[in-house]
């Protein structure tokens, strides 16, 4: 049936909804419903690991094959080094560049590597805000209290103690730099509310808060004279004797050159895994998701953590084609925007955590409950035009500017009409063990944001992935700095990956996969 038919029922049935109250569910039906429809239980998806740090732990089949895979350098490899640095930070998102220049700050020399461009990253597409306990009703306290739920109390403490703790700090560092957040009428802070969240938290731009920070962070990064090796994919690190970091053999994709870079410590700040598509999802992730730091890390013999565990944003786009798996905001619903079934019903308090909202929309299309475009996809409605009744006229162009876009582009108003929306694969919940400053369980190795572990718990609340990146970006940054401006170049060896390799033989590995992958699997070949 065509679209615009199907969407009547959401306008028929709005004035009723906006009567009614929907509980939270309780913790025990919480459990029920994760266990049941969160692709994170689905057993056919995972397998064990078979060799490495986290040999015998379970995770999802496409990321146990990078884990596992080989790496494309040879065992004979000239490690004549083409660069020599104090830090090498990989990756250009906002994690990156704020380890960069923290890094730089401390009086290091740094150079930045990315594979694509400065900038190209899951922190440009970052929507709905960045959490920061500001208002005066609000506290750190607070804000690790609803993490820790948020994460069914899985988060490592030590670090979201440091995580809260900063926030403040660090919102001011970012105001001082430039970043625009939104304001009251009198000038202060506005902060909005998102899921899961108790007070009101959320420091925004409108619905581009992540490409505003990244606006200001990159232009800082090329104000200070960062060294930019840009489309310079890392594809393997160098140890020492002692198994230590001290540098990496990238990859130059315009001319497929290896280049050595000598550094005394590396930070990957390489991302998530949404690239991977696991379990066939689309996702919200930018092209270079592809989960490279977890494969390099892995092979130095780094441990990871909760690597069985994902999330799926609960609005991804489903219609049209062209958009499928693009974030809608979370904002949209932290102002009220309901979600709705075939039948024109709410299903879910829809600020409750994204794990319990996503998995209530596939309970929905699995029981029939789902509203199927012609290409054959399935969603619920995302109520958009209610925020302008409830708030009145031209709100969702002023709130949420770049979703007005978005469809625009595609001759939808989301003023007049509901978008379709499905869970879409946004974020890796675990990864790469670290401690309060960042380092990884291998000497100088240290990795911030996505690509890092244990912050985050089974799930992540809306906006501390930015707080996150900041954060860890910062420390990082000035420890890898502190201690390489106190030490020399460590020697140069492949000795990580010829051990690595040895164990993959033991347990009969093919070396038909190469990691990292570098570009989806469907990237063109040239
Ligand atoms: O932190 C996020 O993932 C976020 C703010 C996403 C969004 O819905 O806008």
């Amino acid at each position: 049936m065509d679209i615009h038919v199907l969407q009547q029922i959401v306008h028929k049935t709005r004035d009723f909804r906006r009567t009614q109250t929907l509980p939270k569910y309780s913790p025990a039906e919480r459990d029920t419903l994760i266990k049941k429809y969160h692709p994170d239980y689905r057993e056919s998806a995972y397998r064990a690991i078979r060799f490495g740090p986290n040999a015998g732990e379970k995770t999802v089949v496409e990321l146990a094959a990078l884990l596992e895979g080989d790496s494309p350098v040879p065992d004979d490899f000239d490690l004549t080094p083409a660069y020599m640095t104090d830090v090498l930070v990989v990756g250009g998102g906002g994690a990156g560049c704020a380890a960069a220049l923290h890094a730089h700050g401390q009086g290091a020399k740094v150079i930045l590597a990315t594979k694509l461009r400065l900038g190209d990253s899951n922190s440009v597409m970052a929507q709905g805000g960045i959490q920061v306990s500001v208002a005066p009703e609000d506290s750190p306290i607070q804000h690790f209290l609803d993490t820790l739920k948020g994460g069914h109390m899985q988060n490592d403490h030590r670090l979201l103690k440091v995580m809260v703790e900063e926030g403040p700090s660090i919102a001011k560092w970012l105001i001082e730099l430039g970043v625009l957040f939104d304001r009251d009428a009198d000038g202060n802070l506005h902060v909005k509310k998102g899921g899961g969240s108790s007070k009101p938290r959320l420091l925004t731009c409108s619905d581009y808060t992540g490409l505003e920070i990244m606006r200001v962070l990159k232009d800082e990064v090329l104000n200070r004279k960062i060294q930019l090796l840009e489309f310079c994919a890392v594809v393997e690190l160098l140890s020492d004797d002692h198994g230590a970091c001290t540098g990496a053999v990238l990859r130059d994709l315009d001319n497929q050159r290896f280049i050595v870079v000598a550094a005394k410590t590396v930070i990957l700040a390489t991302g998530g895994i949404g690239r991977l598509h696991i379990q066939g999802f689309p996702t919200s992730n930018h092209y270079g998701a592809t989960g490279d730091g977890l494969c390099l890390a892995y092979r130095m013999g780094a441990k990871l953590v909760q690597i069985d565990t994902f999330q799926y944003h609960p609005s991804g786009a489903v219609y049209p084609e062209q958009l499928v798996g693009a974030l809608v905001t979370e904002g949209i619903r932290s102002e009220g925007g309901h979600l709705v079934n075939a039948r024109g019903e709410r299903f879910v308090n829809e600020l409750d955590t994204r794990d319990v909202v996503s998995s209530s929309i596939i309970r929905e299309c699995e029981e029939g409950r789902g509203i199927r475009t012609m290409s054959g996809r399935v969603g619920v409605w995302l109520d958009t035009p209610l925020l302008e009744v409830e708030h009145g006229p031209g709100t969702l162009e002023k709130h949420f500017p770049a979703m007005v876009r978005q469809y625009e582009r595609f001759g939808i108003d989301i003023s007049k009409d509901p978008v379709l929306i499905y869970p879409t694969l946004h974020y890796q919940n675990g990864g790469v063990k670290i401690d309060v400053n960042g380092e990884s369980e291998v000497r100088n190795l240290f990795v911030a944001g996505e690509a890092s572990g244990g912050l985050h718990g089974r799930n992540r609340l809306m906006g501390n992935s930015l707080l996150d990146l900041m954060v860890f970006g910062k420390r990082s940054g000035t420890t890898a700095a502190q201690r390489a401006t106190s030490m020399s170049q460590g020697k140069l060896t492949l000795d990580h990956l010829a051990r690595f390799r040895a164990e993959a033989r033991k347990h009969g590995a093919s070396f038909s996969v190469v990691s990292p992958m570098v570009l989806p699997a469907y990237a063109k070949k040239e």
